[in-house]
């Protein structure tokens, strides 16, 4: 069966802001409490889907959530008015209030994890939104990225889109950053490769000291079960705590995979060799061969690449065989990975462009090109069955455009969060968004 990747880039919402809420996510701490620009960040999201839609890659948006979240401030005992409710979170504790109005629904890669139906156990594509229950600032996404990815993958014929895992430690699950499919091609059953970070259930396993791991075993484990996977097909490998401790708070900041390619840091697994050698084992059950391309700590410090973001790319298949790679501007500042990038693509191996991207807004808070889309493949069968207006379009990056421009503030303080007027132009925003994506239930307004 074909299929293609789609990627569903998380469209900026119009409250983002750096609030430092991300203990172990180097960028976010470092950029705390300094001033955003909302319709930046947008627009810059904007302009990689625009311009990847435009190569012919398959581009769709996740819409942003409704912020901030009135009900999380009212369960912890804020009362009163809305505007009440803003100004007593202000003064109390205004770090809640940044959780409650953080726009990190953004990075899809955290949405959920994904299984197309070519690996699954009943043939549909599976959907887990991630708990995400080690930030206070994004456990409470999965309800609505539940919502978003039921009214997109409605049909379930086709489609499945569970609930959350309890979110409790011991099932910290962080999404498709962790996640990658291995295979000869989208279409194709692949090998599932989940990276944990520590197990909750085995003190004797390895865990960082520093920074937290966010993703277990367990979760992985539940996840693949959820989705009915083959336990032959499917890998988890542990991280390394060590890069963990240095900022690599997901594994998509220090690896990436598509079709049979394994763009990776020497240092990103607790057991390279072992985990490679299990892939290359599994990967010719399914007919794929590894293609591995490592990068020694000489080339590219683990400091260099989480501060670039080299591995925070998306690989993309391209038709005839090559593939391009999705990098943030950084890497080019960069100069070490700027040497990397240019002798990887003098290669001759499966990468042959490269894309640069202004993401500077996201990048901030620590979210790459990679972190901020969700892969789905899809054959053309399901494309058809989901829902049509999130596709991006020539027509639909205009119109998002205006809506951004008309909607979005270009300056954002940590003061601002408590003004009642910003709460009202973010439901104004989203109250139009849902019209123009075709999506009238989308928001509980
Ligand atoms: O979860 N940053 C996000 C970045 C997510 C990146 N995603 C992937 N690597 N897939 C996080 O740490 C910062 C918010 C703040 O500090 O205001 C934040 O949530």
């Amino acid at each position: 069966m074909t299929a293609r990747e789609f990627n569903f880039d998380g469209l900026v919402g119009p409250s983002h802001n750096y609030a430092g809420l991300s203990f172990g996510n180097v960028a976010s701490f470092s950029n705390v409490k300094s001033a955003s620009n909302p319709k930046q960040a947008a627009l810059q999201g904007l302009a990689k889907m625009r311009a990847l839609a435009a190569r012919g890659f398959a581009q769709a948006l996740l819409p942003p959530q409704d912020r901030p979240n009135f009900r999380l401030l009212r369960s912890i005992g804020y009362s009163g008015s809305d505007a009440d409710v803003l100004a007593q979170a202000y003064r109390e504790s205004p770090v809640i209030l940044a959780c409650a109005y953080s726009a990190s629904p953004m990075w899809t890669a955290n949405a959920a994890t994904v299984s197309p139906s070519a690996d699954s156990g009943d043939g549909r594509t599976h959907f887990t939104p991630a708990n995400l229950n080690n930030k206070l600032h994004r456990a409470f996404e999965h309800a609505q990225s539940a919502r978003s990815l039921r009214a997109i993958f409605a049909d379930e014929r086709h489609f499945a889109v569970h609930d959350a895992l309890p979110g409790t430690p011991a099932f910290g699950d962080e999404g498709a950053a962790n996640h990658t499919r291995l295979c000869a091609e989208h279409g194709a059953a692949a090998v599932e490769m989940f990276v944990y970070g520590r197990v909750e259930f085995d003190a004797a396993a390895p865990a960082p000291r520093r920074y937290p791991a966010r993703q277990t075993l367990e979760a992985s484990q539940a996840v693949a079960r959820l989705h009915g996977l083959s336990a032959e097909r499917t890998v988890y490998l542990a991280q390394n705590p060590d890069v963990i401790d240095q900022g690599v708070f997901h594994n998509d900041v220090i690896g990436v995979g598509n079709a049979n390619v394994l763009f990776y840091h020497e240092q990103a697994y607790a057991d390279e060799a072992g985990g490679l050698d299990r892939l290359r084992r599994v990967m010719a059950g399914v007919g794929a061969e590894l293609d591995a391309i490592r990068v020694d700590s000489k080339m590219v410090s683990v400091a260099d690449a989480v501060a670039s973001y080299l591995f925070n790319s998306q690989l993309l298949s391209k038709n005839g065989g090559k593939m391009a790679l999705v990098i943030p501007q950084e890497c080019q500042e960069n100069q070490a990975v700027a040497r990397y990038l240019e002798s990887l693509v003098a290669s001759g191996g499966p990468v042959d462009e490269l894309l640069h991207f202004d993401l500077r807004q996201s990048m901030r808070n620590g979210g790459g090109p990679a972190c901020l889309r969700l892969r789905v493949a899809l054959t053309d069968v399901e494309a058809a069955a989901m829902h049509q207006g999130v596709v991006m379009t020539e027509a639909l990056y205009h119109t998002l455009v205006a809506w951004v421009e008309t909607h979005y503030r270009d300056r954002l303080e940590p003061q601002d969060l408590a003004d009642p007027a910003l709460a009202l132009e973010v439901h104004a925003a989203l109250d139009e968004l849902a019209t123009i994506l075709n999506l009238p239930g989308l928001y509980d307004l």
